[in-house]
């Protein structure tokens, strides 16, 4: 038995090139289960977008613990410290219940019928007194498939308003929106077995080890093996995986785009481009070049703060690569220049030539769980299964399989992201808000401003969620939901694959999945289709499946090959998969032919630097015709650069214990333990410098507002403060940050966005730090393992995480030995 909060990735199965990752089956059963009364139930994890394939373990009709799959191809049996101890927050004694109404001021239980009568009541209104631009939408990345096609179809065919996002808005719409511009279509190309076989890992504001846990714990296999692969690693901070690099860019925080332009710079002046490739499958390599030709290493050292040589050896290790293998994540997606950057990276390895080939391939990495479900979907601003919303035919065709009137689709205005559906809330426009499965008020930006907008008397709040969140708190009605095990559906890890989850118990107290929640609504508002049929008709999420398989015929994204019963048990099936492709697809564009014929393609582009769409015309005159699309921006500075009054940057992002505002994650103890509060970043020098030590307590301000947390000297780049963003004000204060409003990092964001995927801006902001209480003895309560760990300060090491069982396939000694010959051997 070993403690996986101590040991986050667990023990190492090295392995060469040429091998097969080996299994490792992790198991977590709480104290006392009697393992052999234990019901199996298959699933995945719903913890971040790996998706590691898992078995829920049901007695007495409660989930008691979980198991990886050995034979599912995301994992191979292995979880992470969530994936093995986050399913405790389903059991959780504070569940939602039961409806909430708002009375007098305050939430009140209520029935099913009088929540449902209220929220249909008050869309009737709206709708007659305002039209569907007064009702807004704001969704999730960790519902099922079936739940967000459902709303896709009630909000799009039904309700006929532009106002539903997803808080994949937040998240991956950058990801989205960089394949759309250099592929024609959303859907990463690559496969996870491209890390098995890479000899080159190009990571970019992506910190792997904590979180996507599982998919480190196979790159450390590869870095442990006979034939390492090479890292270049570009992060403020010193993250496990910087650690771990040949070359670390530790780039001032919101520069990405100048080194990414000087790592181009060099690939073409070093002849490192392959001329070949890029001529016959790409378009737009003119204009590159002579973009990047600005961007020597000397100029690029100066924006980005590391030295010139450092840049060449990075650019060295990329141009030697013969199977390449390059991600990002929300150090790119959060910045300004999101989506100019992300595309910088699609065209390192188009440059290159390294696509849609083993080993060779870019992941624009998702989040959340499910986040491309509701891309795929249309619950975020795209249009079902990947269609283009300025393209009649696409809209035509939506509407002849949805049974409507085209018109009927919102396709006259382009769909409204989240930052402007909460402006049109701030407003009036807007006076109907159903928020689900997403908890704006932690993890928006500038939450000053998202409290005042939620609490307006004239805007209606709707909230469904599994807990009474800070934005529940702030509902006018609040709906009990069912999680993940409590409901069956589909979803669709960052490679494509899709994983079927089986309802393993039933929701407790009145809760309820959201797709019921949703054609609840649908039956009420009396939403039907062009011939008086209800819409949606479905009734069970099997049904819903049956049905999104349609409208994916045809399109990249097209399940119409698999089916519930294919996927049972399965191991993971990749889309595509149709009649042609019936075991899926491993990697797409094998054939270097790109999505991005005019009439397929999924968006027509956009300019980079200003965020102006392009029109039908604009992407015709490119001649893409199935070429990459090499686009290219110059670097601009952030909006809010440090300044004598906030010299500070200031970034955030995430710890390996807690998944985003801790509904979940505070509700299983062994997380909770692990990072229980607030806390921020410094770099020595800066710490010494403002005479802060291990655990005093700072206050840390930016134009708009402040947080108080006890300080943790970290590897964090010099000038930078570093904030985790999962504490939000309904968390137990400590005592030390007062009424637990100033703990939250988004107090301190900007609102603004990105010009392209309107992803808005939490990586880079301006603060001042200053200490305000001594320590008094008491450590931060930042982890002690991974990016937090202390420097220069010996703390108890952070664990409490025992009881986990591993077994390694094939292994002719205990998991320990295992353990211990690697630790010898590395
Ligand atoms: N444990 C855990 N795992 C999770 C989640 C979670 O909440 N907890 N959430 C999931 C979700 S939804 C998401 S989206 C992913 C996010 O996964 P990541 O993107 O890996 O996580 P973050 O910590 O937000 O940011 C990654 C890194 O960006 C760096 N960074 C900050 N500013 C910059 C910059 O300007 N340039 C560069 N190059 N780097 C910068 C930060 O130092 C940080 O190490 O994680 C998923 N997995
Ligand atoms: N400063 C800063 N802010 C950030 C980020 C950052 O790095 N820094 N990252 C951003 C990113 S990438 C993301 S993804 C967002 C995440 O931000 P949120 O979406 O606000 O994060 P969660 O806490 O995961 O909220 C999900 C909610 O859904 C509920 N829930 C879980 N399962 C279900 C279900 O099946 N049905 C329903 N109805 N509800 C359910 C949970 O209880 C929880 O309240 O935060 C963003 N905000
Ligand atoms: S890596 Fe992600 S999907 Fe896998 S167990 Fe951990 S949290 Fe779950
Ligand atoms: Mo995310």
């Amino acid at each position: 038995m070993v403690d996986r909060v101590a040991d986050i990735w667990g023990a190492r199965t090295p392995h060469g090139v040429d091998e097969p990752w080996p299994v490792r089956v992790d198991q977590y059963l709480a104290e006392g289960v009697p393992e052999h009364e234990v019901r199996w139930v298959p699933s995945a994890c719903v913890l971040c977008s790996n998706g590691c394939g898992m078995d829920i373990a049901v007695h007495s009709g409660r989930i008691v613990g979980v198991r990886g799959r050995a034979g599912d191809r995301v994992n191979h049996g292995r979880l992470g410290p969530k994936g093995l101890f986050g399913w405790q927050a389903n059991n959780a004694p504070d569940r939602l219940t039961e409806p909430l109404v708002r009375q007098g001021g305050t939430l009140q239980p209520a029935t099913w019928d009088e929540a449902m009568g209220l929220v249909v009541e008050r869309s009737r209104q709206v709708l007659t007194e305002r039209g569907p631009l007064a009702m807004g939408f704001y969704n999730s990345g960790q519902l099922f498939l079936e739940d967000y096609y459902t709303l896709s179809v009630v909000v799009r065919a039904g309700i006929g308003t532009p106002h539903l996002d997803g808080n994949t808005r937040l998240c991956t719409a950058t990801a989205d929106f960089a394949l759309k511009e250099s592929f024609g279509t959303d859907g990463d190309p690559g496969s996870l077995r491209d890390f098995d076989l890479c000899d080159t890992l190009f990571v970019v504001g992506h910190n792997i080890a904590e979180t996507q846990t599982v998919l480190w714990a196979r790159i450390l296999d590869r870095l442990r093996g006979p034939d390492r692969p090479r890292l270049v690693v570009v992060d403020p901070r010193r993250t496990a995986v910087a650690r771990e690099a040949d070359v670390h860019l530790p780039i001032r925080n919101g520069t990405n785009l100048a080194l990414l332009n000087g790592i181009q710079h060099e690939l073409i002046a070093h002849d490192r481009v392959d001329r070949e490739f890029v001529a016959a499958h790409t378009v737009g390599y003119e204009r590159l070049a002579r973009t990047v030709a600005d961007y020597p290493p000397e100029r690029v050292a100066k924006i980005c703060g590391v030295p010139a040589d450092d840049i060449r050896a990075a650019a060295e290790i990329l141009g030697a690569a013969d199977r390449l293998v390059s991600t990002c994540l929300q150090g790119v997606y959060q910045s300004h220049q999101a989506t100019a950057s992300a595309c910088q990276i699609n065209n390192i390895n188009l440059l290159r030539g390294m696509i849609g080939e083993p080993g060779r391939t870019v992941f624009q990495m998702n989040g959340q769980p499910t986040a491309q479900n509701t891309r795929e979907t249309g619950a975020d601003g795209d249009l079902t299964a990947l269609r283009n919303w300025q393209n009649p035919d696409h809209v035509a065709e939506l509407a002849r399989i949805w049974n409507v009137h085209p018109l009927q689709i919102p396709t006259w205005a382009p769909p409204t992201h989240v930052m402007q559906i909460f402006r049109h809330a701030e407003e009036g426009s807007v006076r109907f808000l159903w928020i689900v499965g997403t908890n704006p008020a932690v993890s928006l930006p500038d939450l000053r401003r998202i409290r005042s907008i939620l609490a307006q008397e004239r805007l209606f709040v709707v909230v469904s969620d599994a807990f009474l969140t800070e934005t529940a708190l702030l509902a006018d009605v609040v709906l009990p939901a069912a999680m993940w095990g409590e409901k069956t559906g589909t979803f669709t890890n960052h490679d494509r694959t899709v994983h079927l989850s089986e309802k393993a118990v039933d929701p407790p107290g009145q809760a309820r999945a959201d797709m019921d929640i949703f054609l609840d609504y649908a039956r009420r508002m009396e939403l039907t289709d062009k011939d008086g049929a209800p819409l949606p008709k479905w009734r069970t999420p099997e049904e819903c499946f049956e049905e999104f398989k349609r409208v994916t015929v045809g399109r990249p994204c097209d399940y119409s090959g698999l089916s519930y019963e294919k996927l049972r048990g399965s191991g993971g099936i990749q889309w595509p998969c149709d009649e042609n492709t019936p075991d899926g697809t491993e990697r797409l564009y094998a054939d270097h032919r790109f999505n991005t014929d005019t009439d397929y393609c999924e968006d027509y582009g956009h300019d980079l630097l200003t965020g102006a769409a392009y029109e039908r015309q604009d992407h015709a005159a490119l001649h893409p015709e199935g070429r990459a699309i090499l686009k290219a921006a110059h670097y601009l500075p952030a909006h809010e650069p440090p300044s004598e009054e906030y010299p500070f940057l200031y970034t955030t992002g995430r710890t390996v214990y807690h998944w985003h505002t801790r509904t979940k994650t505070r509700r299983a103890p062994q997380l909770d333990a692990a990072a229980p509060d607030m806390w921020v970043e410094l770099a020595p020098a800066d710490a010494e410098r403002l005479g802060v030590r291990e655990g005093d307590v700072v206050r840390v301000e930016s134009a708009r507002g402040r947080i108080e947390a006890r300080a943790r000297v970290t590897g964090v780049r010099e000038g930078v403060v570093f904030a985790p963003f999962h504490y939000g004000y309904w968390d137990t204060p400590d005592g030390v940050s007062g009424d637990g409003w100033h703990r939250a990092a988004n107090e301190l964001t900007i609102t603004d966005w990105d010009p392209v995927s309107k992803q808005p801006l939490v990586k880079v902001a301006a603060v001042r730090v200053e200490k305000i209480a001594d320590a008094g003895g008491v450590p931060s309560p930042a982890p002690t393992t991974a990016a937090s760990r202390p420097v220069g300060e010996d703390l108890p090491p952070t664990e409490g995480g025992a009881g986990v069982r591993e077994t390694v396939e094939g292994a002719s000694a205990p998991v320990e030995a295992v353990r211990e010959t690697v630790e010898e051997g590395s």
